[in-house]
């Protein structure tokens, strides 16, 4: 019986954790959705050129990105999650974190540069 509490509570801290981490609200490009000290990234700065909703990429003119040992280019990276883009076009200068995810450059968050 002890056996069978302890899973479930495991299962709701688990449960609880990913909504907190995954949880990115259409709403949120502007006001990033609350991200894990271990998964927070310098911002680098960047401008929007293309924004492909529906494979969820998006690509950027980004300056040096430091965590990912990168100068200055454009380039395609995947969306986190893809509500991400919502609120993006084409020619919007933002400011964004970047990491490498199972061998795909991916956008973590993306904030439009005031
Ligand atoms: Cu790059």
């Amino acid at each position: 019986m002890k056996t069978i509490i302890s899973a479930i509570s495991v299962s709701l801290l688990l449960g609880a954790s990913s909504n907190a981490v995954f949880a990115t609200p259409a709403a949120a490009v502007d006001k990033p959705a609350a991200i894990s000290n271990a998964e927070k990234k310098p911002m680098a700065s960047g401008e929007i050129k293309k924004v492909d909703k529906e494979s969820g990429k998006v690509t950027i003119k980004h300056g040096e990105i430091k965590n990912l040992d990168m100068p200055p280019m454009t380039m395609v990276f995947r969306a986190k999650d893809a509500a991400m883009l919502d609120n993006l076009k084409a020619g919007d200068k933002i400011n964004f974190s970047a990491d490498k995810i199972n061998g795909n450059f991916t956008v973590i968050e993306i904030e439009i540069a005031k």
